[in-house]
């Protein structure tokens, strides 16, 4: 566990650990965020620069939101579609931003992994990984890849500090969520090498008009439970917008507690938002995930992911859904009030 070590003890055990390798592949999350992106980005720096490493990057699923391959162009980096990449060709094989077996990451457990460097709660099947750090307080897996950078005395190109600072600030909600001392220093160290001109047109990006009707969808279906509130988005291709309505429904007024779900190819795909200290969203995700799912993340910030088992018909899935609902209300403060609908 790197977790505990100094950053140049850190930096050392890495580069050691990837010493004598020609080629690294570098797995994310499926449907990766800023934070995955630009950590990815600068894992592939380090090897590359203290090591000479070619490095690629891969995923499942595509990059869906339109600032996020935004920031993809303005990176320069071509992520490449896991299924399809013969793991045996490279001589390294890293993970930044998720876990193996972790939900969120289709990437076979039982592979052994020699770098795996995350911010989420550590799970079981990492620990057998090579060399693993994995910070569960800090806000973005950015902020400590921040750290190695700045050890091996990198010069950290524009574009990298640009994108990173933008996985801080949208995993940490601009620092004011989930966010420990780590993030703050990575943010400063990183602030007067960004482009701040350039990340305001990545984060204001054109968004396509179906944007705009899924919002719509989320904002009609969203329904308030007292001070929860849970909306069905129906059939996505992408999961974003589940996580994003979940962002945006936590802001109305007393509201703490939000849980948007839609369908995916025959998953049900659940975000949890909380504002409340006391509560706990990644303990909720993962009952909700249950034994067939996954579920997990922060305090603040979760996720879920159910199967839809074959042969169920559409009021099988609205059953299943209200039951899920259900245990949400349960797990949040009780059952007790009727639903009414948020906008009028
Ligand atoms: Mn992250």
């Amino acid at each position: 566990m790197a977790g505990r070590m100094t950053p140049a003890t850190r930096l050392a055990r890495l580069l050691s650990l990837l010493d004598g390798a020609k080629t690294m592949l570098i797995v994310v999350q499926n449907n990766p965020d800023p934070d995955a992106l630009a950590a990815a980005a600068a894992l592939r720096e380090i090897a590359n620069q203290s090591l000479g490493i070619s490095c690629s990057v891969a995923h499942s699923g595509e990059v869906g939101r339109a600032e996020n391959k935004a920031l993809l162009d303005y990176l320069r980096l071509n992520t490449r579609e896991l299924e399809s990449i013969d793991l045996d060709r490279f001589d390294r094989i890293g993970m930044v931003d998720a876990q193996p077996g972790a939900g969120n990451v289709k990437f076979d457990p039982s592979v052994r992994l020699d770098v795996v460097i995350d911010h989420h709660p550590i799970r079981r099947e990492t620990r057998s990984a090579r060399f693993t750090d994995i910070r569960s307080r800090y806000g973005a897996t950015c902020s400590m890849l921040w750290e190695y950078l700045n050890e091996a005395r990198i010069d950290i190109p524009v574009r990298l500090a640009t994108a990173m600072i933008y996985g801080i600030r949208s995993d940490t909600q601009d620092l004011g969520r989930e966010s420990t001392r780590g993030d703050v220093e990575a943010f400063l160290g990183l602030y007067p090498l960004a482009n701040a001109r350039v990340l305001g047109r990545i984060v204001s990006a054109p968004l396509p008009h179906s944007y705009f009707s899924k919002l719509r969808e989320a904002l009609d279906k969203a329904v308030v439970y007292g001070n929860r509130i849970v909306s069905d988005l129906g059939e996505l291709d992408s999961p974003e917008m589940v996580a994003e309505a979940a962002d945006l429904l936590l802001r109305a007024e007393g509201v703490s507690w939000t849980m948007c779900f839609g369908l995916i190819d025959g998953w049900i795909h659940l975000s949890l938002r909380t504002s409340d200290r006391e509560g706990n969203a990644g303990k909720i995700a993962r009952n909700l995930g249950g034994r067939r799912g996954f579920g997990g993340g922060h305090q603040a910030l979760a996720a879920a992911q159910i199967p839809i088992p074959n042969g169920r018909n559409r009021r099988d899935v609205r059953t299943m859904l209200r039951g899920l609902t259900k245990r949400f209300l349960k797990a949040t403060g009780g059952v007790g009030e009727k639903g009414s609908s948020l906008c009028r």
